[in-house]
């Protein structure tokens, strides 16, 4: 366990965590677990579909809002709204002070050295773009190496497979283990042999809940002279994320993922990393001065935002943050941790499913399934009809499919909200799903 934590940068489950929430994550076997918010915060919670209770099993994909999200920004744009950084009346001051605070949130979230190196983007794949043309274009020269995984998102593949496309750059690959670990021998030979300029890895597969040993590889990217780029998209939402500590370059994240808006996400860098960096998008708001002949540019974080941001949406993030922060990413990981073993164990016990992935130990609150030869869109929509929302398809993770073989799969994901009972109302359906295609 200690090892593990010690690598993958996600805390694992402690005795206090346990006692705090009343958890248990050894055992799946223990009895019920309970929601680790009041459910009456989220209160989408309440609907009915299809006439039974809304069973959301699908916050990898986006997650809930509570109410204490949902009411700063309706009260934010009752009485606050207005452009920031622009005006010199009393509002745009107040939603300057807003949006810039909640930057402020964030940046304490992930324990930054400065507010400056957060840099409000619309979502981990503008994040990811960002460097992927700043940073790639200005550094990546021909028989370049960029390294990613075969676990990656979309997200983290296109951007790079541009970027090398156009600086010449070679992108390659880490292999993935029948297991659904990230193949770490095959890593080392390929560090060896064509030391990359950029590590870009996910600090946890949105497939198969992967938590790759990301400290083993930021060390070793970084011995061998590499920047790291991790993809916290489903990393930052679920447990305590400290980038001093896990010591990498860059970090992406989203806030809908994370109890907050959509239209908002993260760029986190090192500051001399951003800073030698040139900017992304040109308009107002990133610029010093502009002439007609040239421009020069705003300070961090502003250089690399160009026009009027997710105003609302910041206050929102900034919200979601308070939100988690008060519930503390310990217990949320301890949480999940229990709710994605006790889901093991209960999709485990019905005939035909299989599951894709590593143990309850070694992965974050995500559980993707086959059941027999059942198309997962069509087991999607009979659980639907359940009130169950879970995600059928290849979840913009081609790449990882194809290695596995598979056109799709069912997708079943936790989040504070969840409880045990939801995850035996999934294998509930389950099972009629299975009878009424009677293998
Ligand atoms: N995964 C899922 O259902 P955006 O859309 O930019 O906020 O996040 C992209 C992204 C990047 N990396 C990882 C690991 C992700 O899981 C996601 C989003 C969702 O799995 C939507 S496809």
């Amino acid at each position: 366990m200690a090892n593990l934590a010690h690598t993958t940068g996600i805390e694992t489950t402690s005795e206090k965590t346990e006692a705090d929430t009343g958890a248990k994550a050894t055992s799946a076997t223990s009895g019920f677990i309970p929601s680790l918010v009041p459910r009456e915060d989220f209160p989408i919670l309440a609907r009915q579909i299809h006439g039974k209770p809304l069973v959301f099993l699908d916050s990898t994909a986006s997650a809930q809002k509570p109410r204490q999200v949902l009411d700063a920004m309706d009260a934010f744009n009752r009485t606050t709204y207005a452009n920031i950084h622009r005006g010199a009346y009393t509002l745009s001051e107040e939603a300057t002070a807003a949006y810039e605070g909640a930057r402020k949130k964030v940046a304490r979230f992930i324990n930054a050295r400065s507010v400056r190196e957060v840099i409000w983007t619309r979502n981990t794949t503008e994040s990811i773009n960002l460097v992927a043309h700043t940073w790639a274009d200005a550094n990546l020269h021909p028989g370049d190496t960029i390294l990613i995984t075969e676990m990656e998102h979309h997200s983290n593949i296109v951007p790079w497979q541009l970027a090398a496309a156009r600086t010449g750059a070679a992108l390659r690959y880490v292999p993935i283990t029948d297991d659904g670990e990230l193949d770490m021998a095959a890593f080392d030979q390929l560090i060896e042999r064509h030391p990359p300029r950029l590590v870009a890895v996910t600090q946890m597969s949105n497939v198969l809940g992967t938590l790759p040993p990301v400290g083993e590889i930021i060390a070793k990217a970084h011995a061998a002279g590499a920047l790291v780029l991790l993809d916290a998209a489903q990393s930052v939402p679920h447990t305590a994320v400290d980038v001093r500590a896990l010591g990498c370059d860059f970090l992406a994240f989203s806030a809908h993922k994370m109890l907050g808006p959509s239209g908002i996400g993260v760029l986190w860098g090192r500051r001399e990393l951003l800073d030698a960096m040139p900017p992304f998008l040109g308009g107002g708001d990133m610029i010093r001065d502009v002439s007609l002949q040239h421009s020069t540019w705003a300070d961090l974080p502003w250089k690399f935002e160009a026009g009027t941001p997710a105003i609302t949406e910041a206050v929102g993030f900034g919200a979601a943050v308070d939100y988690l922060s008060a519930l503390g990413m310990a217990n949320v990981r301890a949480h999940e941790h229990a709710l994605a073993a006790y889901a093991l164990e209960r999709l485990a016990a019905i005939p035909d499913l299989r599951i894709y992935g590593p143990p309850a130990d070694r992965r974050g609150g995500v559980v993707s399934f086959t059941l027999g030869d059942i198309h997962a869109h069509d087991l999607a929509t009979l659980l639907d009809r359940e009130g169950i929302a879970i995600r059928a398809g290849h979840h913009c993770a081609q790449p990882l499919m194809e290695r596995y073989q598979l056109a799709a799969t069912a997708r079943a994901s936790f989040y504070v909200y969840t409880t045990s009972a939801e995850i035996d109302a999934l294998a509930a359906a389950l099972e009629q799903a299975r009878s009424i295609f009677a293998f």
